[in-house]
């Protein structure tokens, strides 16, 4: 094991007994939500693993430890800290290691710990890619190299169209990284079902979306795969709500110079104001869903 690595108790205890484990992130928890709702969220995400029959793993970084498996304490922490939080991806950990400091996890800091601690499903709201603009700004999410190395299975609902959802495809397949369908034929994006992209491969349950992960392993790729799990219906927002406002939070991005680590955070943050809140519920729904459906997988890779 990695000499930085900290396994909880809890996930230590599945593991030992075998039970199917699914990661969780903690840069949604302090830079995708607002507080209290993230820490509400991060526990309810946690419980529907459980309920599902799985042992949740969530990842971040404390006081230089790269932790697999969190308290509620620690959760909290990172909850309320919010933005004050060191967002943490790949280049990011050995600073933080090195000087014994906090950090919450993106998706390709937690892919990274989730590996180093044996945990091969993860389930998160969206993934990072490439911004729109990154023809100039090569603006491209580590996310989508971490996709390329790493071999976990990433279950999220597709990303939000604050990015170039067809330069985000296009960078995956170059990368060799499978985007799968869950129940779908075409990329979801968050908070609507469709995006008018499609994906490579249509799957309809959880046992379809081992035996892929499984054949992946088989062949001895280094890199991981990208499940996309449309937002439940009843939860789906208005398409012309959600793009005016993801349209203004860009344009105010624009006009304020946000750059590098800081716009998707940015982003994120004004397109729950924008929206007045409705956005964040349709969040923490697809987060609740994702769960269940990553649970179910990591169930069917245990068998
Ligand atoms: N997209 C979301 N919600 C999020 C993130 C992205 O809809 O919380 C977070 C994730 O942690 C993701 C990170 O890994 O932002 C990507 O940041 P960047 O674009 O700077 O790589
Ligand atoms: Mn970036």
């Amino acid at each position: 094991m990695n000499k930085h690595l900290d396994i909880s108790y809890e996930v230590g205890s599945a593991q030992a007994m075998g039970l199917p484990i699914v990661a969780l992130e903690s840069t949604i928890i302090s830079h995708g939500m607002p507080y209290p709702k993230n820490v509400e969220t991060a526990l309810m995400v946690e419980q529907t693993i459980r309920d599902a029959g799985a042992i949740p793993a969530t990842i971040a970084v404390i006081g230089g430890r790269l932790k697999a498996g969190l308290t509620q304490e620690e959760i909290e922490y990172l909850g309320k800290m919010g933005r004050n939080v060191t967002k943490a991806s790949r280049r990011d950990l050995p600073a933080l290691v090195a000087w014994e400091a906090d950090g919450a996890t993106t998706v390709a800091t937690t892919m990274i710990i989730a590996h180093m601690a044996g945990i091969q499903v993860f389930a998160t709201g969206g993934i990072g890619g490439v911004h729109r603009g990154a023809e100039t700004t090569m603006d491209i999410s580590a996310d989508l190299e971490e996709l390329a190395q790493t071999p976990v299975m990433v279950v999220c609902a597709g990303a939000k169209s604050i990015l170039d959802l067809g330069l985000t495809l296009e960078y995956l397949e170059t990368k060799g990284v499978p985007v799968i369908g869950y129940g779908t034929d075409e990329l979801p994006a968050f908070y609507t079902r469709q995006s008018g992209f499609g994906v490579d491969y249509r799957v309809d349950s959880p046992a379809e979306l081992a035996g892929l992960f499984r054949a992946q392993r088989e062949l001895g790729y280094k890199g991981g795969m990208l499940v996309t799990n449309p937002i439940p219906e009843q939860y789906a927002m208005d398409k012309a709500v959600i793009d005016a406002a993801i349209e203004q939070a860009l344009a105010e991005s624009r006009a304020q110079g946000i750059k590098g680590k800081e716009t998707t955070p940015f982003l994120l943050a004004r397109v729950v104001e924008l929206t007045g809140g409705e956005s964040l519920e349709s969040n923490i729904q697809l987060v609740l869903n994702n769960a269940r459906v990553a649970a179910q997988t990591a169930i069917q890779l245990n068998i």
